[in-house]
C-alpha cells in the first residue's frame, strides 16, 4: 500500500532550482506554483502533495511530522539545529556563503562587539566557538543597514557576488559555513514510510550526480 507523502519546499529564490530536480526524481505538481496561491499542491502522484512555505518553516514542518521530507538551505537548518531531521542529501542548489562583514575597513572592536543577523544561533555559536563576547541584535532583514546607522559593529549574513556589501560600503570579513540547499527527512517519516521514501533519494542523487558531470564536462 502506498503511504501519503508530503514534501515541504522553501518558496522564493529555492524553489525554482528545486522543480527540475523533483521532476527528475519523478515528481511534478498538478500545476504552476509561480502563478497560484494555494499554499499545497497535487502532484502527478496520488499519494505524494507538495507545500511551499517560507523557508525557515521548513525544517520545523519536517521536525514535527507536518511533512515527511522538505528542501532547505543550510542555513536555515544550521540556525534550527536539526533536531529530528536527517540530511541526506546536498541538492548543490542556492550556493552561497554565511559570513561576517562590517563596513570596508572598519577597526577591530575593542570590548563587547555588537552584531546584527537573523542568524542569532549560528551567530552565538560562531563566536562562542572563538571565545569571543559579543552582544547580537535580532534583525529580519536588511543587515547591510545595521552597521551604517550605528547598530551594530558587525552583521552575520548570506553572501553570494558580495554585490549587496559592496553597495552599501560593507566588506565581507570571517567565513563561517559554505551553504547549499539540502534535502531533509524527518526521523520518524524515514522509519515509517523508508519504502516510499528511499527510491525518491536514490533518483535525486542520481540527478544531482548526473547534472555535476554536466557542469563538469
Ligand atoms: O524572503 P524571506 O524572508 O521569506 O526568506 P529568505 O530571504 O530566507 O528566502 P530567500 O528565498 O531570499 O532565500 C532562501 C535561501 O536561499 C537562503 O536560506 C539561502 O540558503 C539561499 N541563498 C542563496 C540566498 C542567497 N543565495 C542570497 N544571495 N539567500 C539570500 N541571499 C541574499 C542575502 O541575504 C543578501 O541580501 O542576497 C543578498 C546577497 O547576495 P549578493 O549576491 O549581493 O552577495
Ligand atoms: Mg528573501
Amino acid at each position: 500500500m502506498k503511504q501519503n507523502l508530503t514534501i515541504a519546499l522553501s518558496k522564493g529564490r529555492i524553489l525554482k532550482e528545486t522543480l527540475p530536480l523533483l521532476a527528475a526524481a519523478g515528481i511534478e505538481p498538478a500545476e504552476d506554483i509561480f502563478s497560484s496561491r494555494k499554499l499545497i499542491f497535487d502532484t502527478n502522484h496520488d499519494n505524494i502533495k507538495l507545500v511551499v512555505i517560507r523557508a525557515t518553516d521548513v525544517p520545523t514542518y519536517v521536525e514535527y511530522g507536518g511533512a515527511d521530507m522538505g528542501v532547505a538551505g543550510k542555513d536555515v537548518l544550521l540556525e534550527h539545529g536539526g533536531e529530528g531531521l536527517y540530511e541526506p542529501i546536498d541538492l548543490e542548489i542556492a550556493k552561497c556563503k554565511l559570513m561576517v562583514a562590517g563596513m570596508k575597513d572598519a577597526p577591530s572592536v575593542n570590548g563587547r562587539m555588537k552584531v546584527a543577523t537573523k542568524f542569532v544561533n549560528v551567530t552565538r555559536d560562531y563566536f562562542a566557538r572563538k571565545g569571543q563576547q559579543v552582544d547580537i541584535i535580532k534583525l529580519y532583514g536588511a543587515m547591510e543597514l545595521a552597521p551604517i546607522m550605528g547598530l551594530a559593529d558587525r552583521i552575520v549574513d548570506i553572501v553570494d557576488t558580495g554585490n549587496t556589501l559592496r553597495a552599501n560600503g560593507l566588506e565581507p570579513m570571517e567565513h563561517i559555513a559554505d551553504i547549499s540547499s539540502r534535502l531533509v527527512v524527518g526521523q520518524a517519516s524515514l522509519k515509517m514510510k523508508h519504502r516510499q521514501i528511499q527510491p525518491i533519494l536514490d533518483l535525486l542523487d542520481t540527478a544531482i550526480a548526473a547534472r555535476r558531470a554536466e557542469v563538469n564536462g
